[in-house]
């Protein structure tokens, strides 16, 4: 499908079907990039394979809707192959409603309570998605999903969840500009020229712009969403599972167990184990490293329900990096399903740890990795345009299916919902230690600088009762998290 997926985007281009140049847009400023998929019509090989690759879409994710609805005008002829092709009745909705007869807004036949799945070409704001959605809701008809082929990757998808609408895309904009890139049909400049515009227009729900220079966490949607609703938006399968376990948990603590002694680390693992999504190691500092070592912990990682991060911070060239990820003494890539590493040697890094995968003894388990756009310490050299091309390198590209999240310190670092922020430095009391790490409180973190996780190392490790304060963290934690979303 991946191959059929490459073809159909070049094909795309090539019919015209999307455009590089500056073109006058209907929100009112000018965009590198444009998209007229009306043309698709008079191509019907081209509407077949479109038609073809949403029912696929469906039937791998179980859209099990009772009818299938356009949203007009061009997404109408898609539909209608999907409805035929699928044998599943269609609805029509009406833009203006008829001035005589029944006024109806929706054609066809429905009952209040039927449930309804959307197709649509391309997808900016989602505006028009919605409008749809609202008119089918007034009908009574239930819409859970939307099939696009297209998604401009400029807040639509964000603004669609929050009307608790998940939207499935064919292609999003980064794929096809990443596609024609490796076919040679455009140069890196037009690549970089329609990613500044992406990042720089990101359109809000009730469609004004998101200002980049003041992504704060008031106006930051991905903050507002629910942990349950960005699984079905991450791309990567670690997030999803790490988005999962938080919510059917109920914590987004992260130990960090920077202890020296394999029991040490054994025996809190057995004691905070039900209290944490994940527990982070620094394998390097274990004095009495072995192999059943690395065992027992898999085994209580299984038995409480946790992940298991090595925050080795890779940060090397490709191929030295997929040797540190996969071989040597440790053999991280056999047993942790999360590590972190560097942006600063660039995209080659996530192609390096893929690299590593590929002997590990892991049990088919899967594996993905946090970037670091930012750190806790003071002094640090990692400036806002470092931060930003880090981001960058966890949204796109082909392999941010490998990256489940991003360590940083603030909700402006990144806005892809389907990422994790995972924010370390927290305490109760914030404070600072003798080494220069800064401490914030857990709603500090969650509240005010957009972490998902918050890590928490010797907050927890230097009390008397580690369960008491590990029960503490993570009420705390969580508490911040579920009002942060109901606000
Ligand atoms: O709560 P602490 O200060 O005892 O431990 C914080 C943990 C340590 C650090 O290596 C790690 O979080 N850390 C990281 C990570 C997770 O990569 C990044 C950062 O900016 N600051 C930081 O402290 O294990």
């Amino acid at each position: 499908m991946a191959d059929e997926r490459k073809a159909l985007a070049i094909k795309l281009y090539e019919i015209n079907a999307f455009k590089f140049g500056d073109f006058k847009m209907k929100v009112g400023i000018n965009s590198p990039v444009y998209f007229d998929l009306r043309v698709i019509v008079s191509y019907p090989e081209v509407m077949k394979t479109v038609s073809d690759l949403i029912a696929a879409h469906i039937k791998e994710h179980q859209l099990t809707a009772k009818h299938v609805c356009g949203v007009p005008y061009t997404a109408l002829p898609l539909a209608t192959l999907v409805s035929v092709q699928q044998g599943t009745p269609m609805l029509v909705r009406r833009k203006e409603a008829k001035d005589y007869g029944t006024k109806k807004l929706i054609e066809g036949l429905y009952n209040a309570g039927d449930t309804c799945l959307i197709v649509e070409d391309v997808v900016t704001s989602g505006s028009s998605v919605l409008d749809t959605v609202r008119d089918l809701q007034k009908e009574g008809i239930v819409v859970t999903d939307a099939v696009v082929v297209v998604d401009r990757e400029q807040g639509g998808a964000v603004n669609i969840a929050n009307k608790q609408v998940r939207m499935h895309s064919l292609f999003t904009l980064s794929f096809l500009l990443n596609t024609l890139l490796d076919a040679g049909k455009i140069q890196r400049d037009t690549v970089e020229a329609v990613a500044k515009y992406i990042a720089a227009s990101q359109i809000k729900g009730d469609g004004s712009f998101v200002n980049p220079q003041r992504k704060v966490a008031s106006e930051f949607s991905r903050t507002k969403l629910s942990f349950e609703h960005r699984a079905t938006l991450a791309k990567s399968e670690l997030a999803k599972q790490l988005f999962h376990l938080m919510a059917s948990k109920k914590t987004n603590l992260c130990l960090a167990a920077d202890l020296t002694k394999s029991e040490e680390i054994l025996n809190i693992a057995e004691i905070c184990g039900p209290y944490i999504c994940v527990l982070k190691t620094h394998i390097d500092i274990v004095e009495d490293f072995d192999e059943a070592f690395i065992q027992k912990l898999r085994s209580l990682a299984d038995k409480h329900n946790f992940l298991i991060m090595e925050d080795r911070k890779f940060a090397d060239i490709g191929n030295t990096v997929s040797l540190q990820y996969g071989k040597g003494v440790y053999k991280i890539a056999n047993w942790a399903d999360l590590v972190t590493a560097h942006a600063l040697s660039g995209r080659s890094i996530l192609q390096g740890l893929k690299a590593g995968l590929a002997d590990s003894a892991s049990d088919g388990r899967k594996h993905g990795v946090f970037l670091l756009a930012e750190l806790s310490n003071s002094g640090s050299l990692i400036d806002a345009k470092y931060s930003e091309a880090a981001s960058k390198i966890a949204t796109e590209g082909a392999d941010i299916d490998f990256v489940a999240g991003v360590v940083c310190q603030s909700a402006s670092c990144f806005h892809f919902p389907g990422l994790v922020q995972l924010t370390p430095g927290v305490k109760i009391d914030d404070t600072v230690d003798q080494l220069g790490q800064q401490y914030q409180t857990p709603e500090h973190v969650v509240q005010e600088r957009g972490a998902d996780i918050g890590v928490v190392g010797r907050g927890i490790l230097q009390t008397k009762c580690v369960e008491k304060a590990a029960a503490l963290y993570r009420d705390r934690l969580w508490a911040a998290y579920t009002d942060r979303i109901a606000k």
